[in-house]
């Protein structure tokens, strides 16, 4: 079995829900077990800075799944949730990033692990040292959690979440 970590991010419509359906979606995957799911946070956008704020969320999974299968199944759960590409780091129903898959260091054409740049972005590092505060970085055995990223503003707690069980649960 493998583990992984994603990065799910949404600022357009009704943010929350296309977080829940999107976690909804990976839990009823056959190869997927959602194991964890952090609170939710709302970000200041960066890249493309005059858009909406996000929701995101970091979540754990346990998958049989290798990671380019993993891809592709966090792609068609885009592509159902409406995800249009128009403009680079533009908005978006949902975004759904492989962050870390086990220990491993993954290059292909398309995916690239840990994910790119993912240690300069508190909006990915905060919902995912919530949910696990040892992880590492595979490559230079840093622990994310004592990234200087970490203590970027424009993170704020918008709801917290318990358990996997609760968001995957709740209306
Ligand atoms: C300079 C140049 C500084 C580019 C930052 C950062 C570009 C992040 C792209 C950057 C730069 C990204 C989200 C987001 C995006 C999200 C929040 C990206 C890709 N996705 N902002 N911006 N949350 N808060 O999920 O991550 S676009
Ligand atoms: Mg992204
Ligand atoms: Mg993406």
């Amino acid at each position: 079995m493998n583990a992984a970590y994603l990065s799910l991010g949404s600022n357009i419509g009704n943010r929350l829900e296309h977080l829940k359906q999107a976690v909804r979606l990976l839990h009823e995957h056959p190869a997927v077990k959602v194991k964890k799911v952090s609170s939710i946070y709302e970000t200041e956008p960066l890249g493309l800075t005059e858009q909406a704020k996000f929701l995101n969320i970091a979540v754990e999974l346990e998958t049989s799944l290798g990671a380019v299968e993993l891809l592709s199944a966090c792609q068609s759960i885009e592509n159902k949730l409406g995800r249009m590409r128009k403009i680079r780091w533009g908005p978006r129903t949902v975004d759904l990033d492989i962050l870390l898959y086990n220990e491993q260091s993954i290059q292909t054409e398309d995916l690239i692990v840990p994910h790119l740049r993912m240690q300069e972005r508190a909006f990915v590092l905060v919902p995912l040292v919530e949910i696990n505060s040892e992880v590492k970085n595979p490559v230079t055995g840093s622990l994310y959690r004592e990234e200087p990223a970490m203590e970027e503003e424009g993170v704020i707690l918008w709801k917290p979440i318990q358990n996997a069980g609760e968001f995957l649960q709740q209306d």
